[in-house]
């Protein structure tokens, strides 16, 4: 990993693996540039979506919030890239999705801030801390990509 590229941890959530979109979300981000890292399907424990979480702990909808992240399958994904905590954000839309943007995951496929498909990290420190939750070492791999050049300029 050269000093631009960072990691991000995204979730596939439990509404968009019932839902089938799935290739949908990884294709969108696998377009934008990103690559994948590391990958697993899991069911999140409920200590490890409460620490996940920790900072809404607070919120009314954290009970909510910690049930539907719990509540089916997800998918734990660490993308790599130039700029890739903002560049999946961006690919994401508003955290609400009746307010996101079209041509953005959530602004295309969902209305309801509860079952808005994705997590993405909000900053590099807080990608650091969430894939350490998510994912050990030797899980992550660091790879080129012979497309790399024609994605970012060296
Ligand atoms: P994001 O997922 O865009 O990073 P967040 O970190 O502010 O958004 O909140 C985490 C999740 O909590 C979000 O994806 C959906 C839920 N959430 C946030 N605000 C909410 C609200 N006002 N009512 C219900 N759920 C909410
Ligand atoms: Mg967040």
């Amino acid at each position: 990993m050269n000093n631009q590229t960072e990691r991000t941890l995204v979730l596939i959530k439990p509404d968009a693996v019932q839902r089938g979109l799935v290739g949908d979300i990884i294709s969108r981000l696998e377009s934008r540039g990103l690559n994948i890292s590391g990958l697993k399907i899991i069911k999140i424990e409920r200590t490890i979506a409460e620490q996940h979480y920790r900072v809404h702990k607070n919120r009314p909808f954290f009970p909510k919030l910690v049930d539907f992240i719990t509540s089916s399958p997800v998918v734990a994904i660490v993308f790599q890239g130039r700029n890739a905590v903002e560049v999946t954000r961006n690919t994401m839309g508003q955290t609400n999705p009746s307010e996101a943007t079209p041509g953005t995951i959530r602004g295309d496929f969902a209305i309801d801030i509860g079952r808005n498909l994705i997590h993405g990290s909000d900053s590099i420190k807080t990608a650091e801390e969430e894939i350490l939750i998510f994912f050990t070492g030797n899980e992550l791999l660091d790879y080129e990509m012979s497309t790399d050049p024609w994605i970012t300029e060296p």
